[in-house]
């Protein structure tokens, strides 16, 4: 449909003046003909790639959040102790291995229907009891509806749907740079990403990416 209009042919590209692979034709969002190795020019490949980007994005997003926001909270006296690197050495109601596999089997099981999906689109109905309600083409990872877009944004928006979903994988992509960064921060410095920045803001010259290496 019309809802997601394709880049035009004169985006912007990561290196100015260079020509994108033809397999990046400005059909996917977030699309700057980004692919040095190839690894997109098998089509089945590059829609499961841009799945699992999108994926990866949308965890990383919730992940960065979901650390940044205790780690402040415990700062501004909420909550005590908290250590997002730590947590996983706390008692839960299973242990490790169970959780582990538990996770592997759900997750297995949803990827596997999210690979159905992308390769069969408009098989499988978004309502099974309402058979009726097949949507025709499978939008594999934009389910949206009530569920998933409650307030309805990506209708109603007055930005284009391709513009939105440009901004996700923009956003996606800033968050899994900053968990990666987060992790390291945490290996080298055993401190969480906010009393970081504190450290770096109050001696910028000394504690900064290049003190972890001395
Ligand atoms: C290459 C060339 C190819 C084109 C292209 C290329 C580049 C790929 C790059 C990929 C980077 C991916 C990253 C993903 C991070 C070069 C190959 C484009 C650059 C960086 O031609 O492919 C735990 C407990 C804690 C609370 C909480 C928790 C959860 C964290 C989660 C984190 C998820 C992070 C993800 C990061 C992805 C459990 C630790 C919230 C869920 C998904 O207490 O942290």
């Amino acid at each position: 449909s019309s809802v997601c209009e394709p880049l035009p042919p004169d985006r912007p590209l990561w290196f100015p003046g260079s020509s994108p692979p033809e397999w990046l034709d400005g059909s996917l969002p977030g699309d700057f003909g980004f692919d040095p190795l190839g690894l997109g020019s098998d089509p089945e490949l590059l829609k499961w790639f841009a799945q699992a980007e999108l994926m990866h994005g949308r965890w990383a997003m919730l992940a960065v959040a979901g650390i940044l926001i205790p780690e402040w909270l415990e700062r501004l006296g909420f909550l005590d102790n908290f250590s997002w690197f730590e947590a996983g050495e706390r008692e839960y109601f299973a242990d490790p291995t169970t959780l582990f596999v538990v996770q592997l089997a759900l997750m297995g099981w949803v990827e596997g229907r999210r690979w159905a999906d992308m390769l069969n689109p408009g098989s499988v109905s978004i309502e099974p009891k309402l058979p009726h309600k097949k949507i025709p083409k499978a939008d594999v990872g934009y389910p949206g509806g009530l569920f998933f877009d409650p307030i309805m944004w990506g209708r109603g928006s007055p930005e284009p749907v391709m513009v939105l979903r440009t901004k996700e994988i923009k956003n996606g992509r800033l968050a899994m740079l900053a968990f990666v960064g987060f992790l390291f921060q945490a290996i080298y410095t055993g401190k969480d990403p906010i009393e970081n920045l504190m450290d770096h803001i109050a001696d910028p010259g000394h504690v900064n990416i290049f003190s972890a290496f001395t």
